[in-house]
């Protein structure tokens, strides 16, 4: 098919908040899009607000355990939202003089597309708008993401770009590139089916510390605080055997050694998904040299005595679970996915399989409305008796989810004027003024020996 002449910049936005580390964070679904859009011969540019390898950038710290490692930081003022808060805030990522310099390096795009995360992260993304809008006044700007699904009318209102998009991008892509071109331009891809599309382009960045590995999308769970079903309504996977085409691509042309899931259940129906897929890592013999880490935590209830082995087989390093919670009360409604019994017994099978303790980490909801700290200390208690790491993951109340009007109404802060509000790191849902005692509390009970 003829591409039509067309030079497009894509853009991960600076993220504005109290806290934030690149935990193998990628814009995987921005990079898919330029991979589809290089497919159609479109010229691409790519800007990272949160590189951490920018050319300029000090060659210290660069490579910390896995590929993870800390963005770079620059204090800002507070929004006026959240003058009540303690703490220190600022914008990770570059510094905005060299975001200036680079967009102002490249030659003038027909258009850019902003990507989005967290819902209260938009005043970075805003900030990374008004920055292209003031280098490239004609070009037309499209965001999508996260933000964009979840805050549709927020993001229409104050995001600053012309167009938003909600859902699923591939779609969003072919209106774009027809409003771009006239024309329809909507290649071989599909996207119900994960295998017709490309590998996100992470060969855009200037390093490829690691690699996030998405294989299948949505999950068969609707837990009260979480969006995953709102976002991917439908579940879809990808063939065992493009998984395992990919990793070999990654690592082979571009000596990547570790890859993180973002799969939200991987899990899942294993003996015809993750099952063959560990057993091809294995055969390939790569689980000698590469490494793999579930940093949006796996489903207790999967692991098995086949799962843990063939994980740890696989070359699997630091593994989340996703326990959530230990009042284990049916009723209650965090808990829909695990019992306190099988908690311990996949602990010890993943340990039988060779697992270290201290590579196992089990996330646990925190400021929960109405959930009292003690329950939250109870939970630390029950994983530390297993030897395994503790990791809280703050509430973050999240608009579409069954949770949301709850948290809505027990929150301080009108959550449903400003998704500001929605930061975890201030414990929307808890009915005192920020304070650092409920989170040093949990800080302590989890480093406690
Ligand atoms: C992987 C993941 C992570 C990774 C990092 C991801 C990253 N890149 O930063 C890890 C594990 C580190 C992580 C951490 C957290 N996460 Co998270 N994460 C996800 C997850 C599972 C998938 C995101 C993803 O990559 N999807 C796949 C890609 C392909 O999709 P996509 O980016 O949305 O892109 C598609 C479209 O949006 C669109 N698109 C994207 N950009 C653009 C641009 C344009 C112009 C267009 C047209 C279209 C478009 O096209 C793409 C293809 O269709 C989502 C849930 C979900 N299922 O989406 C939660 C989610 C985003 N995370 C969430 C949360 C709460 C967290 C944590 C705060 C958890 C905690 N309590 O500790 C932490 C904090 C992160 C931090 N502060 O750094 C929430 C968001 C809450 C909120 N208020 O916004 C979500 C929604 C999960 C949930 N609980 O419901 N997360």
């Amino acid at each position: 098919m003829k591409s039509p002449p067309l030079r497009i910049l894509l853009v991960n936005p600076y993220i504005h908040d109290f806290a934030a580390y690149d935990f193998w964070a990628k814009p995987a679904g921005l990079l898919l899009l330029g991979a589809i859009l290089r497919n159609q011969g479109i010229a691409l540019d790519y800007i990272d607000c949160l590189n951490r390898f920018h050319p300029r950038a000090r060659q210290t710290d660069k490579q910390v355990r896995y590929g993870r490692g800390p963005y770079l930081k620059t204090p800002i003022p507070k929004p006026d939202a959240l003058a009540d808060v303690s703490r220190r805030y600022s914008r990770y990522g570059i510094p905005l003089e060299w975001f200036r310099e680079d967009i102002r390096a490249i030659p003038k795009p027909d258009a850019a597309l902003v990507t989005s995360f967290m819902t209260y992260w938009y005043p970075g993304v805003q900030e990374t708008i008004r920055e292209i809008r003031s280098a490239w006044p004609d070009s037309p700007i499209f965001l999508g993401g996260v933000y964009a699904s979840l805050c549709r009318e927020h993001a229409i209102r104050h995001s600053g770009a012309d167009q938003v998009f909600s859902g699923c991008g591939e779609t969003a892509l072919f209106t774009i590139l027809k409003h771009l071109t006239g024309q329809d331009v909507s290649g071989d891809i599909n996207p119900d089916n994960m295998d017709s599309l490309p590998w996100p382009a992470y060969d855009l960045q200037s390093t490829i510390a690691y690699v996030p590995l998405l294989t299948s999308l949505g999950c068969p769970f609707s837990c009260e605080y979480c969006a995953s079903s709102f976002l991917y309504p439908v579940r879809r996977r990808r063939s065992p055997e493009s998984v395992m085409a990919e990793i070999r691509f990654w690592h082979d042309r571009h000596d990547v050694l570790d890859f993180a899931f973002y799969d939200d259940a991987l899990l899942i129906d294993a003996k015809r998904h993750a099952i063959p897929l560990f057993e091809m890592i294995i055969q390939s013999g790569l689980n000698q040299t590469i490494r793999f880490h579930t940093p949006n935590a796996v489903h207790i209830r999967e692991i098995t005595p086949e799962t843990a082995n063939l994980m740890y087989g696989a070359g699997f390093k630091t593994l989340r679970l996703g326990l959530e919670t230990t009042s284990f009360d049916p009723d209650k409604r965090l808990d829909v996915k695990v019992t306190r019994n099988e908690f311990y017994q996949a602990v010890r099978w993943l340990k039988d399989a060779g697992f270290q303790a201290r590579d196992i980490g089990a996330y646990l909801l925190a400021g929960c409305p109405g959930q009292p700290v003690s329950d939250v200390e109870t939970a630390i208690q029950i994983v530390k008796e297993t030897g395994i790491t503790p990791v809280p993951a703050y509430y973050s109340p999240i608009p579409h989810t069954p949770l949301w009007q709850h948290a809505v109404k027990s929150s301080r802060y009108p959550l449903e004027d400003d998704p500001i509000y929605t930061n975890n790191a201030i414990l929307p849902c808890s009915r005192e003024p920020f304070s650092w005692e409920t989170i040093k509390k949990i800080k302590v009970a989890c480093e406690a020996a």
